[in-house]
């Protein structure tokens, strides 16, 4: 019952998202002047302030301010998430990849600049990402942040993101059962979606039974995104083409509809976010407010 009263509560997520990716923007703006080599720089700021959604950020902000601290400490911390997930967008698109032309409604980052500056836009914002944590962060303890970098270099490499894309990649053409998408999306999403809110909650002072109740709110979070990404793909293209099977029901990749069923994709999605805001319930209400309304903002998104 108590995870109902957040709707009834005077707190105005939008505003909150607006105001955060805000000073986001202007935090990424300015970590990455236009300098020489003038093209690389410029091929980083195109696909850093390109817009999306700042989902990453928010978290590890939203996180950080959960357990009582100030949204400065992480600031750092939260551009460097979002570095590191442009990065892996840069690449991803890339001809050997994806081969995308469009990315945040725009060309991708090797159609304007070529694939050679776009693998090294690619390696210089992952550099920069860790080298802004260690230089900017502020008002820590050395300790903390030696953590967040131990968490965001886990996420990132061959236990995480890595992890995920190789698998991915493997798995094209064959067959991919539950497990096998859980794995995917747990190493490909949730990995980095969990590292921005752990290391929110680290720098912010969190004791270790307070990071791990993040870890596991931020470990739903990552599935819902998938999950409801997919349920998204199916509604969407049943829309466009007027029937009933849409685009993912009948490609070959697997999605959770294609696997569960819609429906039971779609009861997966409650639980996910019932089991998100269950994690929230030893905290402050207020403080847990933003996290709150976040998972409910993923699970009933329109697009
Ligand atoms: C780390 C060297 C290195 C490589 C990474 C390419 C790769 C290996 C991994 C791919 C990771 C990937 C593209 C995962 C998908 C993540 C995802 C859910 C993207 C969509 O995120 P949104 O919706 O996007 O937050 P916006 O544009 O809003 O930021």
């Amino acid at each position: 019952a108590e995870k109902q009263t957040y709707d009834e509560q005077a707190f105005d997520f939008d505003e909150y998202m607006i105001s955060k990716a805000k000073k986001v923007h202007k935090a990424l703006d300015d970590a990455i002047p236009i300098q020489e080599p003038i093209k690389i720089h410029e091929a980083m700021r195109y696909s850093l302030l390109a817009g999306g959604k700042r989902v990453r950020p928010l978290l590890c902000i939203a996180a950080c301010e959960l357990v009582g601290g100030d949204e400065n400490a992480v600031m750092p911390t939260a551009c460097a998430v979002e570095m590191i997930h442009t990065m892996t967008l840069i690449h991803d698109d890339l001809p050997c990849m994806d081969n995308d032309d469009l990315r945040r409604g725009k060309p991708t980052n090797h159609k304007v600049y070529g694939e050679d500056t776009a693998i090294l836009a690619g390696d210089a914002l992952l550099s920069l990402s860790f080298e802004h944590v260690a230089a900017r962060t502020t008002g820590v303890l050395p300790d903390r942040v030696l953590r967040a970098i131990n968490v965001l270099g886990n996420a990132v490499g061959s236990e995480g993101l890595v992890a995920g894309q190789i698998v991915d990649i493997d798995s094209e053409g064959k067959q991919v059962d539950l497990t096998k998408l859980e794995y995917i999306h747990v190493h490909k999403t949730s990995k980095l979606l969990e590292a921005a809110a752990v290391c929110g909650a680290i720098l912010g002072g969190a004791d270790s039974d307070d990071v791990e109740r993040v870890r596991r709110y931020s470990r739903c979070i990552g599935l819902l995104f998938q999950v409801v990404d997919d349920i998204l793909d199916v509604t969407k293209s049943s829309e466009e083409l007027g029937k009933t099977a849409g685009k993912d029901l009948v490609s070959d990749k697997a999605t959770y509809p294609k696997l569960m069923g819609l429906e039971n994709a779609r009861k997966f999605a409650d639980q996910l976010v019932a089991q998100a805001l269950e994690e929230l319930s030893s905290f402050d209400h207020a403080k847990a407010a933003p996290l709150a309304h976040l998972a409910k903002y993923i699970a009933y998104r329109q697009n």
